[in-house]
């Protein structure tokens, strides 16, 4: 059988005209139970809500298959570029509800459902998250494939089938505690597996010359070890339903699933060991998002992916036209951070040792062909690997590397007469740390633009990180600023106030997200102001359900909900948020005649398994929630609450519920950041550092609707140039010294005082993040936030101002800047 986004002319003319389907509750209802009957095996008495899940998505899976053909028809015929985005990680969440969404069925599935008296809302819930990624990186990756799909750019996602995705996180004894994470136990409705697009990737072994007559001599890898790559494919719905791309997942499996040489011996173990180690490959997400993961077993996952989705490319590529020299008019490889970047060194070896291309032709191409995106400038996240390693794992790509070495050395001396430092730096192989190669330069040397995610971001990639690059070749490096999906963010997941915007400016927003603008006047009506209120309120009351459900911990929905979920990380400041709060708490109790504003702190987050620092706030956050909700002195003044096990199906219902989001990092550290634009978009005040896309939503909210405090990126830089220490600032701040005193003398952790004596010290010693040194324009801001709550009306006109305002920081915006000035692809190309 062929695959369905491969299929052949016969059954293209059948494709092309899907037969036209209602949209009516009854079809759908027939349609629903049709597959729980044939497809489940159950009968509508009998069914269990999770049967019905199962059945509605394999009844809107076959209303997606109609489109998808036609969209991979449509592709191919009229031989458009597609865009192969590849990356280790796609955050994706669920499905389902974006699904219907975007086909517009909503209402139809809910009405169905119903006849049976069955809620749409709870089958839902029912839907395991599919979380293959970290965090901003992964997410990112999910809302760029939604946009692609949305705004009609032809576009392939390639990454992992983790068996296992990110970890759960349980709160035990106040620890995090990492439980493995099991989407696949009931199966996925939403994949195809295709056993005819499976290719090997090779491991170890040696390379030779091979010297056939009549040939030229060409290298020839033997690798020692095989494992086969298996795709999964996704359908990724865009709005309207109009355009469908494909998320294609590789799993490994053994090429030799059982050796029946060993078995029949009686080695029944040693029998199932090799497919044991090819199946270990895409086992298991990586959980570090802040520092690279040295073993061996991830260069083997990013090797296997690269490798599998190239020779998929060019397969494609090759059904499609003669030849592979016009590559990179077909095809355009964005790399997602340098995770897949050894893709470079495999795509020249496919292209020479295979296809038998030329050296110059080859590395045109291959520069043609990628772009590179960089998502962190901190150095203990910039990829490298150690030259043993690479040469024992994959030798050719290993050689290929040394030749581009070698070419991208020549121009630097040759060209620019660059010195010997300047020549190091650029160098793919780092000689300084027991010779490593560089994952970053291989990146930049191999694509033809390499972008930022912010425009702040970008400006520092120039300066820090890729400097000497940038000298050479300075016009590769543009900004490409994030964007997220208002489908997802907005539509779906605040459903209360895409109602009210429709209600208020017509339903245009949904399809041209732009006339959110419209919006923007209605800042000043009243009554709106009024509408947009309770609709918060609404979605604070849902989110103070849920705490309550899971924490036994009731909330004040009078109070502000003053929110940080993210990953937990010292450049995030959490611990600034914390010590905030500790302060806050004690000037309540010392000033209680005041009339302070109520407040909830809410955080949520994962820290990586082996982050100590990270956990430590963790644990923190949990022991002053303890102290500070059990305590009468501070009544409903201050409620604080780390919700356990944040993924995107909890910020789903967290991001509509805020007022006040905390975007605290210290500034040059967070390279974008992407929960800042969806809390805005959802009406909440911002408060943050001038960082990440920050700046550019401080640009387009103007500085009235926007509360930025704290020293800017080279403010810090300096600070850290001069060897700034904390206790110089703690001695001038009582506020500070008196909260960092509390939580060192155990105030909050009575059974272990010294818990937190070195977390405190790093504050006092160094105080690398700045925590000490912007304490007090924290601080400062919140209270001008306290007041500003007094006045509901204002505070109102901001929110509405953020929701309006924030358009331009929908994913579509990105993606069609990714595709007018990188990809050349899509719709406008
Ligand atoms: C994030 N990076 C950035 N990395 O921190 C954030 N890293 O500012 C930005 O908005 C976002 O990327 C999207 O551009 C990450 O999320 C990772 O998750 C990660 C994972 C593995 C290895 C390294």
């Amino acid at each position: 059988a062929s695959s369905l986004a491969e299929t052949s002319a016969a059954e293209r003319t059948f494709a092309e005209k899907p037969a036209p389907r209602l949209n009516d509750a009854d079809t759908l209802a027939q349609e629903i139970v049709e597959k729980l009957t044939y497809s489940i095996g159950k009968s509508v008495k009998r069914a269990r809500l999770h049967d019905w899940l199962e059945a509605t998505t394999l009844a809107v899976r076959d209303r997606i298959i109609d489109h998808w053909l036609v969209s991979s028809h449509e592709t191919a015929e009229t031989g458009a570029k597609r865009v192969c985005y590849l990356s280790m990680e796609f955050l994706i969440g669920r499905l389902l509800r974006d699904a219907i969404a975007n086909l517009g069925l909503t209402q139809s599935v809910r009405e169905a459902l119903a006849r049976y008296d069955v809620e749409l809302d709870l089958v839902e819930l029912l839907e395991p998250d599919a979380a293959l990624g970290n965090g901003g990186l992964g997410r990112l990756a999910a809302c760029f494939m939604e946009s692609m799909a949305s705004t009609g750019v032809p576009g392939f996602g390639y990454g992992i089938r983790y068996v296992h995705g990110f970890f759960r996180q349980e709160i035990v004894d106040g620890r995090q505690v990492e439980l493995p994470e099991t989407w696949l136990k009931h199966g996925n409705p939403w994949e195809f597996e295709r056993r005819e697009s499976a290719y090997e990737i090779g491991f170890g072994g040696k390379v030779s010359m091979l010297d056939e007559a009549g040939k030229p001599p060409r290298q020839v890898w033997r690798p020692a070890e095989r494992v086969l790559a298996v795709a999964y494919d996704t359908p990724v719905v865009g709005w309207r339903g109009e355009h469908v791309n494909t998320l294609r997942l590789w799993s490994a499996q053994s090429l030799d699933p059982i050796l029946l040489d060993a078995f029949n011996a009686g080695d029944h173990i040693g029998a199932l060991l090799e497919s044991n180690k090819a199946e270990a490959i895409t086992r298991v997400l990586y959980p570090a998002d802040s520092h690279q993961a040295g073993q061996e077993l991830r260069l083997r996952q990013e090797y296997f992916f690269s490798s599998a989705s190239l020779q998929d490319i060019i397969r494609r590529h090759l059904r499609e036209n003669e030849t592979l020299s016009n590559l990179a008019d077909k095809v355009a490889i964005q790399l997602n951070d340098t995770h897949p970047a050894v893709s470079v060194a495999e795509l020249m070896r496919l292209l020479m040792d295979v296809h038998g291309m030329e050296w110059d032709e080859a590395w045109t191409i291959t520069r043609a062909t990628f772009s590179y995106t960089n998502h962190t400038l901190l150095p203990e996240a910039l990829e490298t690997w150690p030259i043993h390693l690479f040469e024992r794992l994959l030798p050719r790509q290993m050689q290929i590397i040394y030749a581009i070495n070698a070419v991208v050395m020549r121009e630097a001396t040759q060209g620019q007469g660059f010195d010997d430092t300047t020549i190091s730096a650029i160098s793919l192989i780092d000689e300084g740390n027991g010779r490593r190669v560089r994952m970053g330069q291989l990146a930049f040397v191999g694509s033809h633009a390499v972008n930022g995610v912010s425009a702040l971001h970008t400006e520092l990639m120039k300066e820090t990180v890729f400097h000497d690059l940038h000298k050479l070749y300075p016009s590769r490096i543009e900004n490409k600023t994030n964007g997220v999906t208002p489908r997802r963010w907005l539509f779906e997941c605040n459903t209360g106030l895409a109602s009210l915007i429709d209600e208020t400016i017509g339903p245009g927003f949904r399809d041209e997200i732009g006339e959110l603008k419209k919006l923007d006047g209605f800042a000043n009506d009243a009554a709106f102001r009024e509408k947009f209120a309770a609709v918060k309120r609404a979605n604070k009351a849902r989110l103070a359900a849920l705490v309550e459900e899971r924490l036994a911990i009731q909330l004040d929905p009078n109070a502000i909900f003053d929110i940080q979920v993210k990953r937990i990380h010292e450049y995030k400041r959490q611990l600034l948020n914390i010590l905030e709060t500790v302060a806050l708490y004690e000037q309540i109790r010392s000033l209680p005649h005041l009339d302070w504003t109520p407040r909830v702190k809410i955080f949520a987050g994962k820290a990586a398994p082996s982050y100590v620092q990270a956990k430590e706030i963790i644990h923190l956050a949990g022991d002053v929630a303890r102290v500070i909700n059990s305590d009468p002195s501070v009544r409903n003044l201050l409620k604080v609450v780390f919700i356990p096990n944040y993924n995107v199906s909890l910020a789903e219902i967290i991001m509509p519920a805020a007022d006040l989001s905390e975007q605290i990092s210290t500034a040059g550290l967070e390279a974008s950041g992407t929960g800042n634009m969806k809390f805005a978009l959802n009406g909440a005040l911002t408060i943050g550092t001038l960082d990440g896309a920050n700046v550019e939503m401080l640009e387009h909210l103007g500085a009235e609707n926007i509360f930025i405090f704290g020293l800017d990126a080279d403010e810090v830089a300096r600070m850290r140039r001069e060897g700034h220490n904390g206790q110089s600032v703690i001695d001038r701040q009582p506020l500070l010294r008196s909260a960092i005193d509390s939580i060192s003398a155990g105030v909050f952790c009575q059974e272990e005082p010294g818990r937190y004596a070195s977390l405190m010290n790093s504050i006092r010693d160094r105080d690398w993040w700045m925590i000490a040194a912007d304490f007090r324009a924290y601080w400062d801001t919140q209270r001008q936030l306290d007041m500003l709550w007094k006045k509901p009306d204002d505070w109102n006109k901001i929110a509405v101002h953020n929701t309006a305002r924030m358009a331009w920081f929908s994913s579509d915006r990105s993606i069609r800047e990714y595709a007018k000035d990188i990809w050349r692809a899509g719709p406008d190309a």
